[in-house]
């Protein structure tokens, strides 16, 4: 029998309270169960203070794939500063456990990775515009890992409603607070040879932000000028669908929702995003080893070495 190919996917969700980041971990946690050839592995959870981490092991014909959950609770406009700064915190303590054993003279090369590869962002389906904090919070957050928006509960929307919001939120994000989140045309090259799609320039890997209507154009025009450029064209259709809304599933809508559903609303693009996520999760995992951790790393031996030059001189 051919052996499984293994692979690690670590998720975080984020968002507005009672926005359904709970519901959708239970969603993402039934769908493996019910499509994959089941949870192998019995999860564990863990709590601590702010974060619950679920571990679950996953397998399908092929692959063989560990997933991390880390759920966080929703916070009120008060003490999303305080939610900013823990999560920051919480994204590079993960950081620094791999730091750790790198400097060591014998590493541990089974040592388990627990980096955060995608966040999810949940944005209530009420948004009109996002605060100072949040922000604050979501360019944090951008900063340290692929943040992935999604538009909670969209069943309470409407059709057109959902389109005009999604179009909203993309504005909001790419045009007027230019928040680097997945897929955008931003990034700090850091590395020369970063590979991956969501790098938005793909010839010249500048650092630029594009506004999204020509850096989607631009995308178009990529993809079809040359054919290998396969991962524009995904990039292109990702920007224009993005952000997904996220919804209950028919078979658990009315056993969980307290709210009232809208007649005939899809539920595929809550699909879609998990096949993102399952589909892209070694482009999310090389993205936060060769970008994010990479930019952090460089940042951590540079202040080190600021701080040793600082003693030097002031010993003189
Ligand atoms: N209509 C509707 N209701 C939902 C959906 N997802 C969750 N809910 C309901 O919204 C409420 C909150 O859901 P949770 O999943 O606990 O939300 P949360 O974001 O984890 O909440 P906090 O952890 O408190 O921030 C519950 O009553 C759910 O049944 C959805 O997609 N549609
Ligand atoms: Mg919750």
């Amino acid at each position: 029998m051919p052996r499984k190919e293994k692979s690690s996917l670590n998720l975080m969700v984020v968002g507005a309270p009672g926005s359904g980041k709970t519901s959708f971990l239970n969603t993402l946690s039934s769908h493996l169960n019910t499509y994959g050839h089941g949870i192998t592995k019995p999860s564990q959870t863990q709590s601590d203070h702010l974060f619950r981490t679920t571990q679950l092991q996953w397998q399908d014909n092929k692959n063989l794939i560990s997933l991390t959950l880390v759920d966080t609770p929703g916070f009120t406009e008060t003490v999303l500063g305080y939610q900013a700064h823990y999560t920051k915190k919480y994204l590079e303590h993960q950081f620094d456990r791999v730091w750790m054993e790198e400097v060591k003279l014998k590493r541990n090369t089974k040592v388990q990775d627990t980096r955060i590869h995608v966040c999810l962002y949940f944005i209530d389906a009420s948004i009109t515009d996002f605060s100072p904090m949040e922000i604050l919070l979501l360019r944090e957050i951008a900063a340290h890992v692929s943040v992935v928006p999604v538009l909670a509960k969209s069943d309470l929307l409407s059709p057109e409603e959902l389109a005009e919001k999604k179009q909203f939120i993309r504005n909001l994000l790419f045009d007027t607070y230019q928040i680097p989140v997945y897929g955008s045309s931003h990034i700090d090259t850091v590395e020369e040879d970063i590979m991956d799609w969501c790098v938005p320039d793909l010839t010249t890997r500048k650092s630029t932000w594009r506004p999204l209507k020509s850096y989607v154009e631009w995308l178009d025009q990529q993809h079809n000028e040359n054919d290998e450029m396969e991962e524009a064209g995904q990039l292109k259709d990702y920007l224009e669908q993005m952000p997904f809304s996220v919804t209950f599933p028919k078979s658990l809508e009315c056993s969980i929702s307290s709210e009232e559903p809208s007649p005939g609303i899809d539920y595929s693009e809550t699909m879609d995003l998990i096949q993102l996520l399952l589909a892209n999760r070694d482009s999310f995992r090389h993205k936060t080893n060769a970008y994010f951790y990479e930019k952090y790393r460089t940042q951590k031996i540079f202040d080190e070495r600021t701080d040793q030059l600082m003693a030097v001189h002031s010993c003189d």
